[in-house]
């Protein structure tokens, strides 16, 4: 045998001995296996996690809502608690709005009248925080109290994507939880057409359930901690790889991005592409012309538009990549 192969060969040994000789993991984040010992990498470059088929749509769908119709745009929210699906076998008991993580995607154009109404079902106090908003949040990010409700209008002034969030304390509690979504306030001369989605990445920390079927909750050390389990796009694990998202070769693409957290910076970055533009907060004269990756900041949105440039599957990932292992990780499959 060549020397240098038998030195790798040997190395190999002692790693997969190593390997072998480790504990086996319990907790629940879906890198707790060694990948590296259980397959080959998967063939598509960046491939987190495994591709599936477009046949089937993803449990959320990523397409942006049409524009606001009217000047008054209504938005009434029941805060519920709900049982969701982190990955496949992985239930979670969530504080959401709608029964959904992330709450519905909230569209209007700047100097329309958001007409907002919070009803609260749970069991706890909760709020309401549009980052879109320039209001007085002693005035209306107020506590409501399980079974009551608060109402009030607000004008959109600035154009972009904006999280918004229960900002009942303890804050990182309530996003944790699941209680975030993203507002997209069109400008009042309308972006050229294009695909748009909207990807919301925020984190899970969970509890380790003594029977791997139960439902998770919060663990608040690991929040503490910045240890997640889960990072993610939508709410579920590595959904859009699972269900890639139908694109045509060469159509503008628009993605709208907000990082809901409450912890995790998103370097999101589109595997073979370059954006042509990025928006922050989308002041269109602002804009950021080819970039490979942007940060959106926890508590941000950023706009992002592309192209791809030929038939295939586009990973689209945070860099960070031990966050696009645990999770967050999606495809584009250009046609
Ligand atoms: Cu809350």
């Amino acid at each position: 045998m060549h020397r240098r192969t038998v030195v790798w060969f040997s190395l190999a040994v002692l790693a997969v001995a190593a390997c072998q000789r480790r504990p086996a993991a319990t907790s629940n984040t879906n890198n707790a296996t060694e990948p590296w010992t259980a397959a080959p990498p998967a063939d598509v470059s960046h491939g987190e996690a495994r591709v599936g088929s477009t046949a089937a749509p993803a449990p959320v769908d990523p397409r942006a809502p049409q524009p606001a119709a009217g000047r008054v745009v209504k938005v009434r929210f029941e805060v519920k608690e709900a049982r969701i699906t982190v990955e496949q076998g992985v239930p979670y008991d969530a504080w959401t709005f709608e029964g959904r993580v992330p709450g519905p995607v909230v569209r209007a154009t700047v100097g329309d009248t958001v007409d907002f109404t919070l009803v609260n079902r749970g069991m706890m106090p909760h709020s309401m925080d549009f980052h879109a908003a320039q209001i007085a949040p002693s005035r209306v990010y107020t506590n409501v109290m399980p079974g009551d409700s608060i109402h009030y209008r607000w004008v959109p002034l600035v154009p972009g994507v904006f999280l918004y969030h229960c900002g009942t304390a303890p804050v990182a509690m309530h996003i944790a939880n699941g209680m975030y979504g993203a507002l997209i306030v069109d400008p009042a001369r309308p972006l050229p057409p294009a695909r748009e989605f909207v990807l919301v990445q925020s984190e899970f920390y969970m509890t380790t359930p003594r029977d791997t079927t139960a439902a998770r909750q919060l663990d608040w050390n690991k929040l503490l901690g910045l240890a997640p389990d889960y990072i993610v796009f939508n709410g579920i694990a590595h959904q859009y790889a699972d269900h890639p998202i139908r694109v045509a070769v060469g159509e503008p693409i628009r993605l709208y991005v907000v990082d809901a957290g409450p912890n995790r910076v998103s370097a999101f970055h589109v595997v073979g592409a370059i954006f042509s533009r990025v928006y922050v907060d989308a002041v269109p004269d602002h804009a950021w012309q080819g970039v490979q990756t942007a940060d959106v900041p926890v508590g941000g949105g950023m706009i992002f538009e592309t192209r791809l440039a030929e038939p295939g599957t586009y990973p689209f990932v945070t860099h960070a990549f031990a966050d696009a292992t645990k999770g967050a990780v999606g495809m584009f499959e250009a046609r």
